[in-house]
């Protein structure tokens, strides 16, 4: 499935498809758009199938209610709906239009890369761990974004190889992106989403 969400300050486009044989995906994707930011979020549900899907769909909920929130509290209050699951890994994206700041929270293995549009990259280390009910201290990152900052944020579903790198430049679209990515991506045998977002403005 790949989708196309234009929310004006910001394209996105997501790729996601069940790792083979499942009729359902583990990984959820959440996103969001009110006048003043746009939030986005990845989720892996640990192992897969339906008990994944069930963490990850719970944690999206959260996020959903609470999008006005900064990312850390969200963190924090989809870990708390997460006792008794299988648990997840996650990123959590929130760009403010005001202060033109993107503040990201991470916690496992959802890789989020920004591309500037100098060509500069820039890639946050993500934190050990998953979330599962039990209390754990989020750090927040505040990166400043410009218009045609890119941002890739996927899970491990996507076996990245670096000569992709070259493909999330500032003169193509978040949909031609994705094309490419799926294109050259190798069969992983796990839940994927990839998510590629496009600053307009
Ligand atoms: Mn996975």
């Amino acid at each position: 499935m790949i989708e196309h969400q234009d929310l004006k300050e910001v394209d996105i486009s997501i790729y996601q498809i069940a790792k083979k044989g499942n009729w359902c995906s583990g990984d959820a994707f959440y996103t969001v758009r009110t006048d003043n930011y746009v939030v986005c979020a990845v989720a892996d549900g640990l192992g897969s199938g339906e008990e994944a899907m069930d963490a990850s769909s719970a944690a999206m909920s959260v996020i959903k209610r609470d999008h006005d929130l900064d990312t850390e509290t969200i963190m924090d209050r989809c870990n708390q709906v997460l006792w008794g699951t299988r648990g997840v890994v996650m990123t959590i994206l929130k760009l403010d239009f005001h202060s033109g700041i993107i503040e990201y929270t991470n916690i496992g293995n959802i890789t989020c890369t920004f591309y500037k549009p100098s060509g500069e990259l820039y890639r946050p280390v993500p934190t050990r761990g998953y979330l599962s009910g039990k209390k754990k201290k989020f750090k927040t990152q505040r990166i400043p974004y410009e218009k045609d900052t890119i941002f890739l944020v996927y899970s491990d579903g996507l076996i990245f190889d670096p000569v992709y790198h070259s493909i999330f430049s500032k003169v193509d679209t978040p949909r031609r992106m994705i094309d490419r990515v799926v294109d050259l991506m190798q069969d992983s045998n796990d839940d994927t989403t990839i998510l590629v977002g496009k600053v307009n403005r």
